[in-house]
């Protein structure tokens, strides 16, 4: 749709509370896959309306025209109008054939193939967090997606529990992520940006605290993050802080649920090798920084109600957090 007529559809979710700006909206389209189906939608928009429009005409010139008159007869009543009765059932007829069509039309071309050399980047959904594997770069990563702009990714999705639904909305429609089953989406997206998106699938308490983000690269940007996350092992800690914070990790509870590559095998929570790199924690909910990494260490269900990373028992000490926060900083 031309830009001119978006405040059409815009308004309704400026009044919603996000004035000014979009960060989850369907109407901005950044990928094939998401243009896609604003087109679908635009087209049935446009056919809506114009329905919307004959029936309120229509209605409202029957109730002036016919209105109860004191003064001439009562209007006469119409039966069986050949004519008629032909045009009201053909012409919804008709306006279902333009609307299933493109719908049809779309469900395929957004079936989720990709051409076969298509990034391929396994998304794995957890109460509540994203977890990303890229099979053929080697890498596992959380909560932030990383996609080259302008070539094709083809995305399988799966659940490592309940049910939960992959969606940023910019770069396309939304999946089911459902455990021993794999969902596909393809898109090739079309600007550089951080696109945010959400679980859309209710997965229990912290449902919508599972944010997920994507960011779409340039090309070089693109291959220096993989370059860091395929580092290998964890860098070996700088400074007598880091080094003190690898002590505690690999004697604390840590270790039975957060791969460091080279330091600990778990796989409950999210890989942790490179977690320095990211901008965000916790599915994208805090800021990565010294404070809250800190106050997620020290009690992570506060910050996040139900989280699966309980309170480490016995308490860690303020020294022994800020000692795994250095540590984990220091996890480029
Ligand atoms: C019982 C398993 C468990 C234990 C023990 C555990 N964690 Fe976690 N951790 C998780 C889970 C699950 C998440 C993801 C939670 C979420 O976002 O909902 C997580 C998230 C994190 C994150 C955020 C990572 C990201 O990219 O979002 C950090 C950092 C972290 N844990 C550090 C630690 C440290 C340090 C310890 C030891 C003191 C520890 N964890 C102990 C399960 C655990
Ligand atoms: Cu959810």
């Amino acid at each position: 749709m031309p830009r001119s007529r978006h405040w059409l559809t815009a308004v309704p979710l400026a009044v919603y509370g996000c004035a000014g700006s979009f960060p989850q909206s369907t109407l901005h389209p950044r990928s094939d896959f998401a243009a896609e189906i604003q087109q679908l939608f635009t087209g049935i928009f446009w056919w809506a309306l114009a329905v919307f429009a004959v029936v309120e005409t229509l209605l409202l010139v029957a109730i002036i025209r016919f209105r109860k008159s004191e003064r001439g007869p009562p209007p006469k009543p119409t039966h069986g109008h050949t004519l008629l009765e032909i045009g009201w059932t053909l012409a919804p007829a008709v306006i279902l054939v333009f609307v299933a069509v493109p719908t049809v039309r779309t469900i395929f071309a957004t079936a989720g193939e990709a051409p076969r050399q298509a990034l391929q980047v396994e998304v794995i959904g957890h109460q509540w967090w994203w977890e990303y594997r890229y099979p053929d770069l080697g890498i596992v990563t959380a909560g932030e997606m990383h996609v080259p702009v302008g070539k094709p990714v083809q995305v399988s999705i799966t659940s490592a529990d309940v049910i939960h639904s992959f969606w940023a909305p910019a770069l396309g429609g939304k999946r089911d992520a459902i455990a021993g089953h794999v969902n596909r989406i393809a898109f090739r997206a079309d600007s550089v940006g951080d696109y945010l998106g959400q679980c859309v699938e209710f997965c229990g308490a912290s449902h919508a605290n599972m944010r997920l983000r994507v960011l779409v690269d340039a090309d070089t940007s693109f291959q220096a993050w993989v370059k860091t996350e395929q580092g290998g092992p964890a860098a070996p800690p700088a400074g007598s802080a880091a080094e003190r914070g690898k002590a505690v990790f690999s004697r604390s509870a840590c270790i039975g649920c957060h791969t460091i590559q080279g330091v600990s095998p778990g796989v409950i929570g999210p890989n942790l090798t490179h977690v320095g790199s990211r901008a965000t924690i916790a599915s994208g909910v805090f800021p990565n920084d010294s404070a809250h990494l800190a106050s997620w260490i020290a009690d992570a269900p506060s910050l996040k109600p139900g989280a699966i990373m309980t309170r480490m028992k016995p308490p860690l000490t303020d020294a022994d957090i800020a000692a795994l926060v250095a540590y984990l900083q220091s996890l480029k």
